[in-house]
């Protein structure tokens, strides 16, 4: 049969995420309509790093090419693509990025409901050797009544209505929760859509792997130090963690999703909140991590509760399976 070899039936991310809004009937649709945005940024975001190094894409900003033009540097072009594709969907009020100082708050004639905190290219430092990359992206709704204000957007994690990524890899995956567990999708770049191929993920409860930068370990905290000392000669008879780190938050939260483990950018002495921005990369992959069935805690407390007062905040990050993210948070139990 010519349907055995062509699936026929396709579950694009734009059908998925309208069934998902039918259940609730004040739902307008615009959710849907915003996400088709987001979409649209990843779809070209993924075609211009595909290209990056045909078209000579990647290089400095205001640097020029042979034709003398002015090229973008990639995140740069990005973000330009996610900021309008935000405006025009009209659903938006508030955007933040990681490449804007400002958060931008979108004229009344444009305006919609929800405010999107993003980071257009996380990991750009590895463009240039090919490495996987991504955006990320956290959505809350503006509250009711009044002008939309920065205190709509310096909210705790777990006030988002939607949280993902995607992930510019050896294929383009777009990972998402609306809050009813997570979904992932893979990019078929013949029809240009996102179709179900990840559907229900859920972290495995446990992990062999930790995801680290271990160059930063002389200036780690005791916990920290004690946890991975913990993962490379455990005393309780169990294997050695195997150690996993490209340096690409995406991709290393990625693979800590799928294959479980545990991913810690922990603070040190030399950056005592970590590196890692709580609106734009803490929060989402937080909310990610729960919604599998995993967990995220910022060494003082669980991360979707942190409330941000500043929109480019940063804080230490342990996130992963459920039983891996237990033992750090027992190890700074015990320090108090
Ligand atoms: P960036 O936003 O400047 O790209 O930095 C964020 C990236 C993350 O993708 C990654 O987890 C982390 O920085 C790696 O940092 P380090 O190189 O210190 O290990
Ligand atoms: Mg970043």
């Amino acid at each position: 049969h010519a349907a055995d070899a062509y699936r026929t039936d396709l579950m694009t991310i734009t059908r998925f995420v309208l069934n998902e809004q039918s259940k609730y009937p004040e739902s307008r649709g615009d959710f849907s309509i915003l996400l088709s945005h987001i979409v649209l940024g990843c779809k070209f975001v993924c075609s211009a790093v595909n290209k990056a190094g045909l078209a000579k894409l990647i290089g400095l900003a205001g640097e020029t090419n042979v034709q003398g033009e002015e090229q973008k540097k990639l995140d740069v072009l990005s973000n330009e693509v996610f900021v309008k594709a935000l405006v025009s969907s009209g659903r938006t009020c508030i955007l933040v990025s990681e490449e804007d100082e400002k958060a931008t708050f979108v004229e009344k004639s444009n305006r919609g409901r929800y405010c999107v905190v993003f980071d257009p290219l996380d990991g750009s430092s590895n463009i240039d050797c090919g490495v996987s990359i991504g955006t990320i992206f956290g959505i809350y709704i503006v509250k009711d009544g009044g002008e939309p204000a920065l205190d709509d957007v310096l909210q705790p994690g777990k006030n988002m209505v939607a949280a993902g990524y995607c992930m510019y890899g050896s294929s383009c995956t777009l990972v998402i929760s609306t809050g009813g567990g997570v979904n992932g999708f893979t990019l078929d770049p013949s029809l240009g859509e996102f179709i179900l191929t990840h559907p229900d993920i859920k972290i495995p409860k446990k992990g062999k792997i930790y995801s680290v930068n271990e160059g930063n370990a002389k200036n780690w905290d005791g916990p920290t130090t004690k946890y991975v000392e913990k993962c490379k000669f455990p005393k309780d008879g169990s294997s050695p963690k195997s150690l996993r780190y490209i340096g690409s938050m995406v991709a290393d939260v990625h693979r800590t999703l799928l294959y479980g483990g545990i991913f810690l950018y922990p603070a040190d002495k030399k950056s005592p909140n970590g590196k890692l921005r709580v609106l734009y990369e803490v929060f989402p992959m937080s909310f990610l991590m729960e919604q599998a069935g995993g967990q995220a805690f910022t060494g003082k407390q669980r991360a979707l509760d942190l409330l941000p007062s500043d929109i480019h905040e940063r804080s230490p990050i342990f996130l992963g399976s459920y039983d891996d993210v237990e033992e750090i948070k027992a190890l700074y139990a015990a320090e108090e």
